[in-house]
């Protein structure tokens, strides 16, 4: 009988498999079988590893909810056949990938896991080789029958994250990803070390549920001081909205003047969702902490806690998706669904 793992490997795009286009100079992505023309190590591994790539693979800045969905359903088709799955994704927006995904996959009991690369793998010192090998390898661990890992995570420059806890916080070193507020599942050095108690719990239902549809009706708005009470109106004005993550100052603090106020206050009685993040890359929001965010708390505005922008955004898009009941929506959106938030 043959044990070893089946990996499928779904190539998204990405620099992991660009090349410089001969007369622009530009980095576009190339077709996928140059990709493991350039691993032959791959061949090394001891696991069975299948690919299948998008027809047309992109740079991860033109990802959205569409191809959020593609992906998803790939990893539902494949979900009996395979063990678990590595997406091979752009850097750019890999964190918002992984954390719509640990949304948009209910009860995973298998690894999905993201990773990319900062250079192209055909690249002479490229980071891609290690991110990929290492991150096949860590899909295709198993203890008594199981998978180790059980969740959407993002491998990258030696370290294995919850997916929906990380954000791109550099664009120039191999070591592009942070996980401010939660620790790292494992580390790649001489030896894989696991973190395992910050894995997930198991799930018990081995039934994946898949929700494809998200709501793209919602809005970042960043708070500056001097933004203006027209700019803030007009955005909450938007007819088709449902959604606002608001990135407010340190622990979700936020100015205190009426104008301000007012327009929370009538957004959120005309039926808006108001979520408090913070702009800091790391700590929690705490609504009644200071004075500034104590009237925002009784206005009912939802805390966002410790998660980050993208896996607020996504957790929006994903409850909004599920036609979430507005008496339920503040309770569930502050509830951890996945890990990704405290
Ligand atoms: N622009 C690229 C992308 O996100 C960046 C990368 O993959 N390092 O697709």
């Amino acid at each position: 009988m043959n044990t070893k793992a089946k990996i499928l490997l779904v190539y998204t795009g990405g620099t992991i498999g660009m090349s410089k286009d001969f007369e622009t100079g530009a980095l576009k992505a190339f077709d996928f079988s140059k990709l493991t023309y350039y691993t032959p190590e791959l061949k090394q591994l001891d696991c069975e590893i299948a690919s299948i790539s998008f027809v047309n693979p992109i740079d991860s800045s033109n990802m959205n909810p569409h191809f959020w969905a593609k992906i998803a359903l790939i990893i539902e088709d494949n979900y009996a056949t395979f063990d678990g799955f590595v997406v091979l994704h752009g850097s750019d927006t890999m964190s918002y990938t992984a954390s719509a995904l640990s949304f948009m996959l209910k009860n995973l009991s298998k690894p999905v896991i993201l990773t990319g690369s900062q250079l192209p793998i055909g690249d002479l010192r490229t980071d891609a080789k290690e991110n990929l090998i290492t991150a096949i390898q860590m899909a295709s661990l198993r203890e008594n029958g199981q998978a180790v890992i059980q969740e959407v995570c993002l491998y990258f420059e030696y370290k294995l994250f919850r997916g929906n806890r990380t954000t791109k916080v550099n664009a120039e070193h191999f070591k592009a990803f942070s996980s401010p507020n939660y620790p790292s599942l494992a580390e790649s050095g001489v030896h894989l070390k696991w973190n395992s108690d910050f894995f997930l719990p198991k799930t018990l239902s081995s039934k994946l549920i898949v929700q494809s549809v998200l709501d793209t009706n919602v809005v970042i708005v960043k708070l500056f001081p001097g933004i203006s009470e027209k700019v803030l109106k007009a955005i909450l004005s938007i007819p088709t909205l449902k959604g606002v993550i608001l990135e407010t100052y340190g622990s979700g603090n936020a100015t205190t003047e009426k104008w301000f106020l007012e327009l929370l206050q009538t957004a959120i009685h005309n039926g808006l969702h108001i979520v408090n993040v913070t702009q800091c890359s790391g700590g929690s929001v705490q609504m009644g902490h200071y004075e500034t965010s104590t009237e925002m708390k009784k206005l009912g505005v939802i805390s966002g806690k410790d998660i980050t922008t993208e896996a607020a955004v996504t957790k929006l898009m994903y409850l909004l998706g599920k036609n979430t009941a507005p008496q339920d929506f503040k309770n569930l959106f502050e509830t951890s669904l996945r890990g990704e938030m405290i």
